[in-house]
Parts: C-alpha cells; structure tokens; sequence
C-alpha cells in the first residue's frame, strides 16, 4: 500500500512519483492511498494488482478465464454526485469495480473453463460473496495462494474488510447463474433505512384521502419492496433505481452487487462478450401446480416446554406475527 507514513511524502496535487519495487510474491493485491484515507477512499481511490507467476507454480493453476471484482461503495444523495465522505457503515451504493447492477459486465465463460475469481474488499464492511450453480474452492488470499490441504468446497465465501480472496471452479453448468453479495441490502441501490415496513397494512380509503393534500402522492411496500423495480418513477439526475435490471421474463430487482455468471457451450476461447440470455431446455424451468395441495406435515407440541412459562398477563403480550398475504381471516 502506498503511504505517507515515514517513508514518503505526500504526492501533491498536479505532480507525478514515481514507485519502483521487485514483485517478488506472486499473488493478488490492493493499493490505496493513506494520505487523507477517507476523503481519497470514500472517493474511490483504490485499485487492484495482479502479480502473476514466472513460471508454473505449485500452487497456482493455468485459468481460462480470470476476472478482478474490487468491492467498493459511496454513500451519494439521490441527485447530486459528491460521495459523504463521512459514511461509516449506511452507504447506498454497493458497487463492483465502482459499477452498481445493471451496469456491472456479465462474467462470461466457456463451458469447461476453468474459472478465476479474484475479490477484494475495500469497503467498511464484509461481503460474503455467493455463486449459484457450480461448488467453488478458495484457494488463495492477500498472503498468497492457499496449500492444497487448507482448501474446500463452497458456494458462498465471505470476505472481511480489507481482505482478497481469490476463488476458483470449472464452470460445467451451462446457463445463466446469479453472482452476488448475499447481504440482501447489498444487491439494492440507493434505500432509505428509516422507511416503516407497510407489509399487510390495508390502505383502502386512505389514499384518495392524502391526495387531497399531496396530490401526487403514490403508495408504497404493501406487497413488499418488489413493485418499487417495476413502478417507473421519475428520479432525480444522477440517481439509480433501488431494484432494476431487466431479463428475459422482465424485471429482476436487483442492483448494487450483482452480476451473472453466463455459461455457454460456443463460447469462443478467449471471447469475454456477453452471448445474451441463455435459452433453457424444455423441462428446466418451475411450473404451476393446479391439482390438490398437500397439507403441510406439522409439530405436535407436547406440552412439556423446556422451563414453565409465565402465562402472559393480558391479550398484549401474546406474540402475534402477521405474514405478507393478502388473504383476509388467516
Ligand atoms: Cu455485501
């Protein structure tokens, strides 16, 4: 990591230095600077290097395909295009190589390729990071890469801040498979926090009543977030839509940290464009079911709790928990 700590000086604005070293460590690393490390990082001041090996080594397998994912984030207000610098955990956009869903590069690969992800976390917090369709196998962090017996099989790996972690795979599932943060939150642009969850609460009646005073007012979260990725609404310049993207069965709702691994057997060697969406054989896809549904196999409680339990003093403290329906009487 470059730094001002005791042995450099600050590089002043308008000049160029130049850094000389020998990289002697084959292996994936991360450069930022530490002169005003917030402001600069806060700003997305940061990179990533690739020393590759000289020679075969032994630990160290020839990829087919090699891809860098720098996680960074910016906490930017809808409409203007400064990051707050003084973020320290509620950031809004969770970006990828400092791209946010749906403007993130598919990873695109042949069938049979052996695959190499590279990722390192630059953010203020961890992001475990989850492949669908194929098992991958960790094999290497910022100390290098990993001894054989130090490795297993995994979908989801989870990198802490500041740290890399390097993944591999062959990818022998053909198809369109979703990569991405497992954070929920993370795979979302820009969400205010302090909104009230509205899940089951029955508006009826009551939004012609506020649109007497607000008169564009517009509902929202009564069936959950899903609808904000489909209701096109007008945002203010330089902001992104908090779920968007769109496949080939409409919108995904998704944004922030998410991409798609694209699988195909006529992938050229080499060839990194994007081959489109991939068309799925007959019988590989979910249907509706309309005959008789079973009813759901259920506990039997034995009455015997574990401690006695204090009978709850009025109808209040009963735990009540209301699900996303709409079905009325449940
Ligand atoms: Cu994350």
């Amino acid at each position: 990591m470059l730094c001002r700590l005791p042995n450099q000086t600050a590089i002043p604005v308008g000049k160029t230095f130049v850094y000389e070293f020998e990289a002697r460590r084959p292996g994936t690393f991360m450069y930022h600077p530490h002169a005003d490390e917030m402001t600069q990082m806060a700003m997305g001041m940061m990179g990533f290097w690739v020393t590759h090996p000289k020679n075969q080594h032994p630990l160290i397998d020839t990829v087919q395909r090699d891809f860098c994912i720098m996680l960074n984030a910016y906490d930017i207000d809808p409409g203007s295009s400064t990051p707050k610098i003084n973020t320290m955990l509620d950031f809004n956009l969770w970006t990828w190589n400092s791209r946010a869903f749906p403007g993130i590069d598919s990873l695109n690969v042949r069938l049979n390729d052996k695959v190499r992800v590279r990722v390192g976390n630059l953010t203020m917090t961890n992001h475990p990071m989850h492949l669908h369709g194929h098992e991958f196998v960790v094999t290497g962090s910022d100390g290098g890469p990993w001894p054989m017996a130090a490795r297993w099989p995994e979908v989801t790996t989870d990198v802490a801040v500041g740290q890399m972690r390097q993944f591999e795979f062959v990818a022998n599932e053909e198809g369109d498979w979703a990569f991405h943060c497992h954070k929920s939150h993370h795979t979302m642009n820009p969400m205010g926090h302090s909104v009230p969850t509205m899940i089951g609460v029955d508006h009826r009646g009551l939004i012609s009543k506020i649109q007497k005073v607000v008169p564009d007012y517009m509902l929202m979260g009564e069936r959950g977030m899903a609808d904000m990725g489909e209701m096109e609404m007008p945002l203010p310049d330089n902001t992104l839509p908090m779920m968007t993207g769109t496949g080939p069965y409409g919108s995904v709702e998704m944004g922030g940290m998410f991409s798609m691994l694209k699988v195909r057997r006529d992938q050229k060697p080499g060839d990194y464009s994007d081959p489109g969406w991939f068309k799925q054989p007959a019988g590989t896809q979910a249907f509706e079911w309309t005959g008789e549904l079973p009813q759901p196999a259920r506990f039997k409680a034995q009455s015997t709790a574990a401690m006695p339990v204090a009978k709850p003093s009025s109808s209040t403290s009963l735990l009540k928990v209301r699900k996303p329906s709409g079905h009325a009487g449940h």
